[in-house]
């Protein structure tokens, strides 16, 4: 393989091998002189009032160093961090989480009491000794009547559950729908649950915490997506000073979201350690992971859209109600407003959209970001609506999403919900995929299996996301990325970037950015992450943000080091820089290639100064900060045909073909595998996973024999197509790709199911017991 070829390259994933020979460093792989171990009492309840806590027993057990209640962080530990919150009553205090209950819990498995021990066993013997009363107290489970006047309230101050209410006018959208009616048009309407869901990574969250009183420093090993904000918003909690904090990210075994937070155990470990003077650890167990960290979806919405008789889409109306759960994490007050409401219109030129948004406090885990976050949502609603368009005109899903689509030539296009889309082709994706599959034999053979009473169905999904956050004001921190690239003496590259890949597989796809710009193999590249002391300072791994943004911002470093090598290699080669090319490693002069000088050498010359040419500047290190000036928007059209058996009610994903667009890639291996992984998540939400709890709160889906994950004998071979589609919000011309799987495949999969059975819709998960009872009605 040519060194130019090598951005679009399908090389292997460089982080791989220590990856998968166990050489690889987790959280829990971190074992320091002195290390004590933390478990965390949860509430059995739902909601309960405290009236007393016993801790006489715990204290007294051997091995056991200390035990924490909320009465101990007083004025010692701040509350959890929220990233944006909203007025009015959010930036009261509502919702607000101290890193210990006080005085009430309000949900299973929000933190009581910590116990700091000798090990683990000792620790979690020792939670068990905790002695708590609790008055029980009613519970606001359902999100719709957690709305009503006279649900239990989980705040009584504020004297509502609902802490943001956006209703704004209607009557310009009933005109519409009116008008619609009275020329013949259709109305479809109905009412969707977008279920919880538990992101369950493969390693659950872990910390490890070490002070050091002499110099008040703290270095803290988290599982997590954000390394620098982690590190910001923990010193604040801990009244520390933010460069005695370094924050350390290890290997991260999957995050999907829900590692892009900041939860009570960072600030419990380390205040622990604190006060203890010595490391302390916490490891999150299978069980805890379901009931405590961030769950994620949880949306009951309402649509109706209007159309003309001849299928064009001219308003959709919806009420999106988002569940937030018990209180406030990094971004639960956001997900919906921020990610729902602008993408309402999905792919569709529909000239009037109307949302209204109620976001409402419930006795549930705290709802986050989950891979997608609030992009899934509004994908499978204005999917479903496209769905119902067609089944009511008897047309072909495929036909109505064509007519409907923003045009090619119509971007960059602001929709009716305002948010500006910068390019997109979404009828090549969807062509392409139809091509694929073979779409027009595939309706006919589905008529043939009808005839001998088989049950084949078809779901068309064509999703577009945001995603490459963030232009200014995004968020009120910020949300570049940063870059620092060093050329060695010996011509390898170091690049620090602030961004925090945790499986996506940057470390490959960043050098090969690098790689490329200098026309050195990605071997002579190193790409360093995760530690707030080495790297400048970043915003994170998530929205699919990190190519686009961080990316650009090690592509903008590398052209500004290029510039300068050209200037050291023209004085060596007595031309001049702009005579000067990069190739295969190779700087030459233009005309007379023979006249050349290597990398190496070149990067050599800068850092041994004295042969460098007087004026120029010694080393090769620059710092790049990016701030894209908005976000990017992938798309594409995912199909997916099931087979349901009758007598059972089980159903099978028989083909799945996936059209993405994600601009050029820069890895299509690696694109392919987020591609795959999302599919299954998206997949995973549509037949499998839902989180449970009944009406008091108590969780029933506490482990993986009742929360059922997808594994792989039941997933179908993916066939992956592309088409390329460019942004110009950054120059490399790329958008994000790591959310797209699952955001595409969660409506193509339940459009399948409804399809299937010839029914206008079905509520997810489509678990088999489902599917048989509506086969035979009972
Ligand atoms: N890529 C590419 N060409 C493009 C776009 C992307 O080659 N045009 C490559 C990137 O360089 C990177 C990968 O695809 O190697 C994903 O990049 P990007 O779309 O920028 O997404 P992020 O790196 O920002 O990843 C975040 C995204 C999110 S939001 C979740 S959630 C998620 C996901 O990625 N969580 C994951 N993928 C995951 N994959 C794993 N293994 N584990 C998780 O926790």
């Amino acid at each position: 393989m040519g060194i130019a070829a090598i951005v679009g390259s399908p090389i292997k994933r460089r982080e791989d091998p220590r990856l998968i020979t166990g050489q690889a460093t987790y959280v829990d792989d971190i074992k320091l002189l002195g290390m004590l171990h933390m478990e965390v009492l949860r509430s059995p309840y739902g909601h309960a009032r405290i009236t007393s806590i016993n801790i006489d027993e715990a204290r007294k057990h051997p091995g056991v160093v200390a035990v924490y209640t909320a009465q101990d962080l007083k004025g010692k530990v701040g509350n959890i961090p929220v990233a944006a919150p909203l007025p009015p009553y959010i930036t009261e205090g509502m919702g607000r989480r101290t890193p210990l209950a006080d005085g009430k819990v309000r949900f299973y498995g929000d933190p009581v009491a910590v116990v700091i021990a000798e090990n683990r066993y000792i620790a979690r013997d020792a939670v068990d000794l905790i002695d708590v009363d609790y008055e029980p107290l009613p519970a606001a489970i359902n999100v719709e009547k957690a709305m009503q006047p006279g649900s239990p309230l989980l705040y009584e101050e504020f004297g509502t559950n609902v802490p943001v209410a956006i209703h704004p006018p209607a009557e310009d959208i009933d005109k519409v729908f009116a008008d619609v009616v009275a020329n013949g048009g259709v109305v479809v309407k109905d009412r969707f649950v977008n279920q919880r869901v538990a992101p369950s990574s493969m390693e659950t969250r872990g910390v490890v915490a070490e002070y050091r009183k002499s110099d008040k420093a703290l270095s803290l090993w988290s599982s997590s997506q954000i390394p620098h904000l982690l590190r910001n918003y923990l010193a604040e909690q801990l009244g520390l000073q933010q460069h005695k904090v370094r924050v350390i990210v290890p290997e991260v075994g999957g995050g999907f979201g829900c590692k892009l937070n900041i939860y009570p155990e960072e600030a419990l470990t380390a205040f622990a350690s604190m006060q203890t003077g010595r490391p302390v650890k916490w490891i999150e167990d299978r069980g805890e992971s379901l009931a405590a960290t961030i769950h994620g979806r949880d949306q009951v919405n309402y649509m109706e859209a209007a159309a003309t008789k001849d299928g064009k889409v001219v308003g959709v109306k919806f009420h999106v109600i988002s569940d937030l759960g018990s209180y406030l994490q990094f971004f639960t007050d956001v997900i919906a407003i921020a990610f729902t409401l602008p993408m309402l219109s999905g792919c569709y030129d529909i000239p009037n959209v109307y949302s209204k948004c109620d976001i409402v406090f419930t006795n549930k885990a705290p709802t986050d970001a989950y891979r997608g976050a609030g992009r899934p949502e509004a994908t499978y609603m204005i999917e479903r609506a496209m769905d119902l368009v067609a089944f009511e005109l008897k047309r072909d899903p495929a036909d109505v999403r064509m007519q409907n689509f923003v045009k090619p030539d119509q971007f960059p296009h602001t929709m009716a919900t305002g948010a500006l889309y910068d390019s997109g082709n979404y009828a090549g994706a969807l062509e392409k995929a139809m091509d694929m599959i073979d779409y027009r034999s595939l309706r006919e053979e589905q008529k043939q299996k009808r005839s001998e009473g088989k049950l084949l169905g078809i779901g068309v999904s064509s999703y577009v996301e945001i995603c490459g956050i963030g232009p200014k004001g995004t968020t009120p921190f910020g949300v570049f990325e940063s870059a620092r690239v060093r050329i060695e003496q010996t011509g390898t590259v170091m690049v620090y970037t602030g961004t925090s890949p945790h499986g996506q597989g940057e470390e490959t796809t960043f050098a090969q950015l690098v790689a490329q710009e200098f026309g050195i193999p990605v071997d002579d590249i190193l790409v360093m992450h995760g530690d707030t002391d080495s790297t400048p300072e970043g915003r994170g791994t998530y929205g699919s943000r990190t190519t686009a943004v961080g990316g650009t911002a090690i592509y903008q470093a590398s052209l500004r080091l290029k510039e300068k090598m050209k200037t050291i290699a023209a004085a060596m080669l007595e031309a001049s820089p702009e005579d000067i090319t990069v190739e295969d490693g190779k700087f030459s002069v233009v005309g007379s290639e023979q006249k050349s000088v290597a990398f190496a050498q070149v990067a050599a010359t800068a850092n041994t100064s004295n042969t460098l040419a007087p004026g120029i500047e010694p080393g090769l290190e620059t710092t790049v900060f990016f701030e894209p000036a908005a976000c990017t928007f992938p798309f594409g059209t995912h199909i997916c045909v099931v087979e349901v058996d009758k007598e059972t009610g089980e159903g099978e994903i028989v083909r799945y073909i996936a059209v993405d667009d994600c601009g050029p890639q820069i890895n299509p291996l690696i694109v392919a595998g987020q591609v795959h992984g999302g599919i299954v998540q998206g997949i995973g939400q549509a037949m499998y996973e839902e989180v449970v709890y009944d009406e008091e709160g108590q969780l029933l889906t506490s482990t993986f024999m009742d929360y059922a994950m997808p594994i792989a004998p039941e997933l179908p071979l993916f066939e992956l197509g592309h088409t390329v589609t460019p942004t110009d919000v950054n120059p490399l011309g790329v958008k994000g790709v790591g959310e797209a799987g699952t955001i595409g495949a969660t409506p193509a999969v339940a459009a399948a199911f409804a399809d299937a059975l010839g029914l206008k819709h079905i509520d997810m998960p489509l678990k088999p017991e489902k599917l048989w009872r509506l086969i035979h009605q009972q």
